[in-house]
């Protein structure tokens, strides 16, 4: 079901501080900046390596508000890992399948993620305290 680790999200109060930061560490190239009003996020994708189903990234958060995930994450936690996205072939098929097994779905059905991507998110309290995305990336 899952081909790759998509990306690895990352809380952070300062975007444009982190995307400096891993940049320059890492010699990390960003691919695509967003704002997902939906998801209530400000979003950078640093890319790490290509695929045939897709690459994989790292994405940098910084909430749009308070009361967004991100942002409540933030209160609570700091900064740090927020959830890891995992590349699937068909994400609406692999949501009916996994909610079969008993973890709960966050959402009802797919919705737009980064750079034309499908996304879903799963409950963390299923998956052993990992928030937990599947990505279906567009097609070429
Ligand atoms: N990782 C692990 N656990 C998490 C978590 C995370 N990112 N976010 C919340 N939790 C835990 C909390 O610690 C809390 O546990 P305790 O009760 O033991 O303290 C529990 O889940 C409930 O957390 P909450 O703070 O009360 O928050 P909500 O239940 O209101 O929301 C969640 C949590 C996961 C349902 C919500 O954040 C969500 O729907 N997330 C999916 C959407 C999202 O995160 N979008 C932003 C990223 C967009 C993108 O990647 O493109
Ligand atoms: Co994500």
């Amino acid at each position: 079901m899952f081909m790759r680790i998509d990306h690895i999200g990352i809380a952070c109060k300062d975007i444009e501080e982190k995307i400096a930061f891993f940049s320059e560490t890492f010699e990390l190239t960003v691919v695509a900046r967003e704002v997902n009003e939906e998801q209530g996020v400000k979003e950078a994708m640093l890319r790490i390596s290509d695929g045939e189903g897709g690459g994989s990234y790292i994405q940098l958060l910084e909430p749009l508000s308070e009361d967004s995930p991100v942002g409540k994450f933030l209160a609570k936690r700091g900064e740090g890992v927020h959830h890891v996205a995992f590349g699937v072939p068909d994400v609406a098929q692999a949501m009916a399948k996994i909610n079969e097994k008993g973890v709960r779905l966050l959402d009802e059905r797919p919705r737009h993620g980064s750079m034309g991507s499908e996304i879903a998110f799963l409950h963390p309290k299923d998956v052993g305290g990992m928030l937990t995305e599947l990505v279906q990336a567009p097609k070429p």
